[in-house]
């Protein structure tokens, strides 16, 4: 059993019951041209925590655990897109159109893959979900539940949508969840602030939170 220094309290739990689950680590997020500059975002904040997710990668590879990948990927005849998703707000590109990394969060696109120095290794499960939650119509839950997963560590962006839609999804499916403080990053760092606050507020109600060196220092033998 490990033990992380972690907010509200300690977080322990079992590498082999646990998954690293990275959320939408993808260049449409995180570089210039994507879905998330085309809601008018400066994604720079994004792209400065790639560095401390890599580590935190790396360490849980090392350790053996199993890791999670989801990107927001839509089909290209975007029928899993409902008309809410597609025409809200007023960005100058819209799901499906052509940017300069190809078609904006449509799989198989350039700008849909997860960035180089996070890329997924053979034997990690990579999800591709139409929802901003990564147990949407998905099958992740069924996943894990065929693995022995009980607890999930979750980092990648941005902290207060997909990532904290998808801890909220799995708490309430049973999960103990953390997430990874500078692991994750919003382009509204009032939004990050608040939504640490709200996860680990009323003992835990949504989960834990802590440091990348408190999770890797937990990882070392
Ligand atoms: N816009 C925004 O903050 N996020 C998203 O649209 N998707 C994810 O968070 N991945």
């Amino acid at each position: 059993m490990n033990g992380v220094a972690a907010s509200p309290f300690l977080y322990r739990f079992d590498v082999a019951r646990t998954a690293l689950v990275i959320i939408d680590m993808q260049r449409d997020f995180v570089e210039p041209g994507g879905f998330g500059a085309s809601l008018g975002n400066d994604v720079t904040r994004l792209q400065a925590i790639v560095p401390t997710v890599r580590e935190v990668l790396l360490a849980w590879r090392a350790a053996g655990g199993l890791v999670v990948h989801t990107r927001e990927a839509h089909a290209p005849d975007l029928s899993d897109c409902p008309p809410a998703k597609l025409q809200r707000g007023n960005p100058h590109l819209r799901i499906g159109d052509v940017g300069p990394m190809g078609r904006i969060l449509v799989a198989g696109e350039p700008g849909n893959q997860i960035v180089p120095a996070l890329a997924p290794v053979p034997g990690e499960i990579v999800i591709d979900k139409p929802g901003k939650g990564a147990f949407y119509a998905t099958g992740l839950h069924e996943m894990l539940q065929g693995r022995g997963i009980t607890h999930l560590v979750f980092m990648g962006v941005t902290t207060e949508v997909c990532v904290q839609t998808s801890m909220r999804e799995a708490n309430d499916r049973g999960y103990d969840c953390l997430l990874v403080e500078d692991g994750t990053e919003s382009y509204f760092p009032e939004f990050k602030a608040a939504t640490l606050a709200m996860i680990t507020a009323q003992g835990a109600i949504v989960g834990w939170v802590a440091p990348a060196h408190h999770l890797i220092a937990s990882l070392s033998p």
